[in-house]
């Protein structure tokens, strides 16, 4: 039986609600482009099948406008779109207005303490990750993170394991002295096939998606005072998520 060492993190939906800036973002950037473009909550909850800013942009003119001429080189055309939105989203929440997820900042300093490494797997671009934990969590919080994959690192997204392979690599730990934190299905199975054992915190946009599979699935981390509700799994008698839940269900999933 391994011991618990390291933790490691999903981004959007998990770390922070952002889905609903990247979303408000991705519009600004189609209008901003003199684009009729427009992302409703309930089309973008569609959209998020596919993770990648770029890939869901490609997406959406493959299913929405198939007839869509680009200026230019299609590829280019919807990097340069992307680029737009990775400024709105940046300037947006270097504000410090994006509040962390309900228990986030107390178990990261609670395994920080404790001795628990942590680090970061997630789809989103490396600055968007930047401007989120900078301007929202602590000026130095990058440096809490032993590594920081995110983006086009890796070949293949969420589902596929490659980011969160890469993650462990990089931190050189083998999947069964860590625990993954997710919020969405692709960020599950992406975490499960990299062998890791997973609690899931549904989100905004996921709570009505699929987490079999999952080690634990809440609808938050919680607080002492404001339990978190189970939605499938044990959490072992605990009502929020500290080391001590950590350690209890690594020694009875992992
Ligand atoms: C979720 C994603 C990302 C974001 C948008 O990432 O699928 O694509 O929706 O970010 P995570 P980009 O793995 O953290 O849940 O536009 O930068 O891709
Ligand atoms: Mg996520």
């Amino acid at each position: 039986m391994s011991k618990l060492t390291t933790l490691l993190f999903d981004v959007d939906g998990t770390l922070a609600e952002t889905e609903e800036v990247h979303r408000r973002s991705f519009n600004q950037a189609f209008s901003d482009a003199g684009l009729d473009w427009h992302w409703s909550q309930e089309l973008y909850g569609e959209l998020l099948a596919v993770t990648g800013g770029k890939e869901r942009i490609r997406h959406y003119l493959k299913m929405h406008h198939p007839d869509f001429v680009a200026p230019g080189d299609l590829s280019e055309y919807i990097a340069g779109l992307h680029a737009a939105k990775t400024e709105i989203y940046t300037s947006t929440v270097a504000s410090g207005d994006m509040s962390m997820r309900p228990g986030v900042v107390r178990l990261l300093d609670e395994a920080r303490k404790a001795g628990l490494r942590l680090g970061i797997a997630t789809t989103t671009t490396p600055a968007n990750v930047t401007a989120l934990l900078k301007n929202n969590l602590a000026p130095d919080a990058e440096d809490w993170f032993d590594v920081i994959a995110a983006g086009g690192v890796v070949p293949a997204k969420k589902p596929a394991p490659d980011i969160y392979h890469y993650a462990m690599q990089v931190m050189d730990v083998h999947p069964d002295e860590c625990l993954a934190f997710e919020d969405s299905e692709n960020g599950l199975h992406s975490a499960r096939d990299a062998g890791l054992a997973t609690l899931v915190t549904s989100s905004q946009y996921t709570a009505d998606q699929q987490f079999d599979g999952a080690a634990l699935v809440i609808d938050n981390l919680g607080e002492a005072d404001q339990p978190f509700k189970v939605l499938s799994g044990d959490a072992g008698g605990f009502s929020y998520v500290n080391v001590d839940l950590l350690r209890d269900l690594h020694k009875r999933v992992a």
